[in-house]
């Protein structure tokens, strides 16, 4: 199967006010639009482009880096999009409320730690609460990379739960150089319905 280019699972108004309708028109429209086209140039009639997006993440570390930032691009929005939702905000659900408490003692200290996360990423790139050896964690890499790939370090592998961008074009034209203020309301929107269905099959997948 190739990769596709989908929308995200609501309208661009539906996020408001927490994310405005024209950055989510803008961001999802133009800019994961071209990941997706320069990921789709760089890999057409090639193997990857077959590839399930773990096996191609997973061996990007030999692709070059318009695969690395354009195939990060794509993936990582995909991820993006679904850690969000209208219906979102509220508690974790699920067994990933049972482990967020294990791992944080409670949701408001997981989300102090993936703000950091955000706020300390210099530059543009992602937080992310993954999957590690069986235990939450989390983490933050540069630009595009992230938690699959097999250029990042160790120490920042594991499988997806919540992707949260922290690249400017993410909140600028709402919240301009205020970042923590965008982190804050990413809360209001995150979905732990489908960030707990990451989760359980992170945990399902035999080690
Ligand atoms: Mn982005």
């Amino acid at each position: 199967m190739a990769f596709e280019f989908t929308d995200p699972p609501y309208d661009y108004k539906a996020l408001e006010p927490h994310i405005d309708a024209q950055t989510m028109e803008i961001h999802h429209g133009k800019h994961h639009r071209a990941y997706y086209d320069k990921m789709a140039a760089a890999l057409k009639d090639s193997e990857g482009w077959m590839m399930s997006i773990d096996r191609l993440l997973g061996g990007v570390s030999s692709m070059g880096s318009a695969v690395r930032n354009n195939a990060g691009g794509y993936y990582n929005h995909n991820i993006y999009w679904t850690s969000m939702s209208p219906d979102g905000g509220g508690s974790p659900q699920g067994a990933l409320a049972t482990e967020i408490n294990r791992s944080f003692n409670d949701a408001d200290e997981l989300k102090k730690e993936m703000a950091n996360a955000g706020i300390g990423r210099f530059g543009s790139g992602f937080a992310w609460l993954i999957v590690q050896n069986r235990k939450l964690k989390i983490i933050s890499t540069p630009n595009q990379d992230n938690p699959l790939m097999d250029v990042v370090d160790d120490s920042h592998r594991g499988a997806p739960v919540l992707a949260l961008d922290v690249w400017e074009h993410a909140y600028y034209l709402k919240y301009q150089n205020r970042r923590p203020d965008y982190i804050a309301a990413f809360w209001n929107v995150a979905d732990w319905k489908s960030a707990n269905a990451r989760f359980e099959a992170a945990m399902d997948e035999k080690e």
